[in-house]
């Protein structure tokens, strides 16, 4: 006789575990609706509710409103687990899992002659309502990823960018469950519509691959693909069974309200995401590496498995892209007392609002933050979440992920993943309409919301309270220090007060950002050739290196093309390569502390707000437009360039056969045009020193 699998339940433990199950999902039901439900006789379902009974499994509760002096018994009980009993309904259902997910496996390695990790969804749809349950991953087993690995290496690659690296990890790992690949067409399609899969299921925001045109053309459908990350390690297949061009302005106001470029994810879905997008399962061979914080990090597997190991059968989840303050401090702590649940810190540590705080930085915070919570009832645990700052769409989603890391409930404050203003200077959308959304939806999640209103320091009473609790606003002090303030008082080296934060974050917060005086920055002339950008530049270089105290260097457009782009030519794609150029290396000496002086022509808008965006990051960029007229500059023609380009010996001469876009907002616009260079190499000192960023000393 061969001896039973150690994944092998007896008989005995199967009925149990239906028997529990049942109980935890309809704690209210008649013992003769549970009988029914679990496929016994009644006799025997008695018998064995009696047998959980005497081992402390399950016990009765009284059902409230009900007429305590009925004399049926049915009425007034409800049967509920007992902390014992839902223990090992756990331990039952990791093993009905592990014996499912072997069976699947060995049926599929029979079929394809390799194991597929997948799940099968009739065992994930009842099952997965626990939040402490194993959740499905895309992963295969270890010795399939390994042959995987070495198939993979044949096939086509695509370099997923950090946004698809964060996506991919989180739909590998379960953290997107239910979605198995990135988005088909049809799915797409539903998603940007109706917020919900072609299966119906709630999903607000569209998960997809985007590539492009070129990629996408040398593709077939129904071909595998490998997906690598930055370094080329290939981190999983994806079968691509769609490629479609979105409507990407119908995909921005659909999902983030406006097509409005000052919405960062719009701004990416225009400017820097793939022009086709490619949809399909993806089979998942390893997770991307991370070398920062590897013990904070959890997949939503191993944040069950600490919920269960722990016995948290209720946690509140709190979701931050900022470092925590006082103010959040006490939120948490409310919402934990409201939920009556244990509380998990789960910050975002993937991609962020451009401009917000690095990670690193965050994590120091939040880590010397957490001394000052109970360590028995809260955890933080970081989040590869690359954000689209979506608002309402946004809360939503978070709150699916984090029902999928084995959150029962969640925190939506006021201006839940805010983009900021639009261009029109008002904001995306409304303070409480994450909360209205998610309200709407939560039923239907199951996560639970916990809302906050905005807190205030009520000063009379030293402590935070929520503003619309005040009932005496008139008689009391409230304070309060916005984003934008402390970003202000951090750039000037102003008083942090105690009662906004703590001294081991503001200190944490200073090490990262010296004040602005001290920090790098970027100084981006722009300009027609001839217009006097190069001049202008060198004799601000000499200045600020007369001022002494950070490196300075110039990055003229003639000096890059000689070191940096000699092999590039004057077309739309060779300027924008360049310019992208010039950005990376300004926003490296940036980032360290040094002064970038850029001075090519940059003709198109678009490229320079992304090499903004790529600075600001670390330090200021300075826009200084060079507005001297094509005429004046054709009339200098001090290379003689204008008379060829007239002549059409230069082909694709800016401002005489090629575009240039005027910059519409920049930090300063200087006419050369009757001033001289002196002057005007002045005139962006006293830009620098209004910003900040030398000190008046
Ligand atoms: S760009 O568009 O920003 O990549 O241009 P940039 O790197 O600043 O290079 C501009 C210099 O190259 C010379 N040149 C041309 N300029 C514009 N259009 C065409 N077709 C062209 N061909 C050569 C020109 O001298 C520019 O130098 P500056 O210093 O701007 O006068």
């Amino acid at each position: 006789m061969t001896s039973p699998s150690p994944l092998q339940m007896t008989d005995e433990e199967q009925a149990l575990f239906r028997l529990l199950r049942q109980v935890n999902l309809t704690p209210r039901a008649s013992q003769r609706d549970l009988a029914k439900a679990v496929g016994v006789s009644l006799g025997r379902f008695n018998a064995q509710l009696k047998s959980a009974m005497t081992d402390g499994l399950i016990q009765t509760s009284d059902l409230d409103g009900t007429d305590p002096a009925s004399t049926d018994r049915r009425k007034r009980v409800a049967y509920v687990l007992t902390h014992r009993g839902a223990t090992e309904q756990a331990r039952l259902t990791d093993r009905f899992l592990a014996r499912k997910f072997a069976e699947y496996d060995a049926l599929h390695a029979e079929l394809t002659g390799s194991s597929s990790g997948y799940v099968p969804p009739n065992n994930r749809t009842t099952l997965m309502q626990n939040n402490l349950a194993p959740i499905p991953e895309l992963y295969v087993s270890y010795d399939s990823a390994q042959k995987l690995k070495v198939e993979a290496a044949d096939l086509t690659s695509h370099d997923l960018s950090p946004r698809q690296i964060c996506d991919l990890e989180l739909l590998m790992n379960g953290g997107f469950n239910p979605l198995k690949g990135f988005l088909s067409e049809a799915d797409y399609n539903s998603v940007v519509d109706t917020m919900r899969l072609t299966t119906g299921e709630l999903w607000p925001m569209p998960i997809t691959l985007d590539v492009s045109e070129d990629f996408a053309a040398s593709l077939e459908i129904g071909q595998d693909i490998a997906l690598r990350d930055q370094e080329g390690v290939i981190l999983a297949t994806m079968t691509v069974t769609d490629r479609w061009t979105p409507n990407k302005a119908h995909e921005a106001e659909q999902v983030f309200g406006a097509d409005d470029d000052a919405h960062p994810a719009v701004n990416y879905l225009h400017n820097q995401a793939g022009k086709i997008y490619l949809g399909g399962p993806v089979t998942g061979i390893q997770q991307p590496v991370h070398y920062d914080f590897r013990a904070r990090r959890d997949t939503p597997n191993e944040l069950r498995s600490y919920f269960r190991k722990m016995g948290w059968r209720k946690v509140v989840a709190f979701q931050t892209r900022n470092p925590l303050h006082r103010a959040h401090q006490e939120l948490t702590f409310r919402a934990a007392r409201e939920a009556q649940a244990n509380l998990l810190i789960h910050p975002v540590v993937g991609l962020t609002k451009p401009g917000d705080v690095d990670h690193f930085t965050r994590v120091r915070c939040y880590e010397a933050v957490l001394d000052k919570y109970p360590q028995s009832t809260t955890s933080m645990s970081l989040l590869n979440l690359a954000m689209r700052m979506a608002g309402p769409r946004e809360a939503v989603w978070h709150g699916l992920i984090r029902k999928n890391h084995g959150c029962t409930h969640f925190i939506v404050g006021r201006d839940h993943a805010g983009p900021g203003k639009n261009s029109a200077g008002d904001d995306f959308y409304g303070p409480y309409d994450a909360q209205d959304l998610f309200r709407e939806n939560q039923e239907e999640m199951g996560i639970e919301m916990v809302d906050f209103k905005h807190m205030v320091w009520v000063d009379e009473r030293a402590q935070y309270e929520a503003i619309d609790e005040i009932e005496d606003k008139d008689e009391v002090t409230i304070l309060n220090i916005s984003g934008t303030e402390l970003r202000r008082r951090l750039q000037e080296g102003l008083e942090i007060p105690e009662w906004f934060s703590f001294p081991e974050v503001v200190k944490e917060l200073r090490r990262t950002k010296p004040p602005r005086s001290k920090q790098g920055f970027t100084v981006f002339f722009t300009g027609f050739s001839g217009s006097g950008k190069s001049t202008i530049a060198n004799a601000l270089m000499v200045k600020l290196m007369e001022m002494g105290g950070r490196p300075v260097t110039l990055l003229d457009g003639d000096i890059v093309r000689k070191n940096l782009s000699s092999e590039l030519g004057f077309s739309k794609e060779h300027r924008d390569l360049n310019i992208r150029r010039i950005g990376y290396v300004a926003s490296e000496i940036t980032k360290n502390g040094g002064i970038a002086i850029c001075a090519p022509i940059a003709p198109y808008a678009t490229t320079r707000r992304a090499v903004r965006e790529d600075i600001e990051g670390f330090g200021a960029f300075v826009e200084v437009h060079v507005a001297t007229s094509i005429e004046e500059c054709e009339r200098r023609d001090r290379k003689g360039l204008y008379k060829l380009a007239r002549e059409g010996k230069i082909k694709e001469f800016t401002g005489i056969s090629d575009p240039y876009d005027v910059p519409v907002d920049p930090e300063l616009r200087v006419e050369t045009e009757n001033v001289d260079v002196d002057n005007c190499a002045h005139q962006v000192l006293l830009k620098l020193e209004s910003m900040g960023l030398i000190a008046a000393e």
